[in-house]
């Protein structure tokens, strides 16, 4: 199944033409993206990162956290990250909205390094929550498989998400 569709079966004709802005388009899900940075303007990346997600037209920023400066977890590297979090509105299906988190990635100088082993980065944007969406495949795990373990994840998000409960652990 795919929850994420929310696509009325038998809509009312009277509803239809009462409705601003016709529902029956796709639906918005609600979406949670962890940004990092780990090398040359950090703050700037993350900035650009959050101004180019905003320019898409099916993405809308909804709330961004402040930055933090972070420790690199389980990453041996001495250069410390700026994370923040952010949550957008989007009518991008999951693997729409990561190929354009990898478009942006690119578009902003982060090589692409398939070797598995985590790198120093210009930004990395990670799908945290979709809605109350669980999948897990080849190209995509929802949630974030290490969100509840990662101090840079979750103390952002505590900022513009209080309420919060997890899909999968059920806490908040
Ligand atoms: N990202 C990683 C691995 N380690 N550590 C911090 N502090 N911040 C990150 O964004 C981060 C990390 C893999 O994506
Ligand atoms: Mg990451
Ligand atoms: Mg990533």
């Amino acid at each position: 199944i795919f929850p994420y569709y929310h696509i009325p079966l038998f809509p009312k004709i009277t509803l239809l033409t009462s409705v601003p802005n016709n529902m029956y388009n796709k639906p918005m899900a609600i979406v949670y993206l962890s940004l990092g940075s780990n090398i040359g303007d950090r703050v700037g990346y993350i900035q650009q990162a959050t101004s180019l997600l905003s320019s898409n037209p099916n993405i809308n920023i909804v709330a961004t956290s402040s930055f933090y400066e972070t420790e690199p977890w389980l990453m041996s590297t001495d250069n410390w990250f700026v994370n923040a979090v952010v949550q957008i509105s989007t009518t991008l299906a999951p693997e729409e909205l990561l190929k354009e988190c990898q478009r942006i990635e690119c578009q902003l100088g982060r090589p692409t390094n398939r070797t598995g082993e985590y790198s120093d980065r210009t930004i990395d944007i990670d799908i945290i929550f979709y809605d109350n969406v669980i999948m897990n495949n080849d190209i995509l795990t929802i949630p974030h498989k290490y969100f509840h373990k990662r101090g840079f994840m979750l103390v952002p998000m505590l900022e513009i998400a209080e309420d919060f409960v997890h899909p999968f652990f059920g806490k908040t």
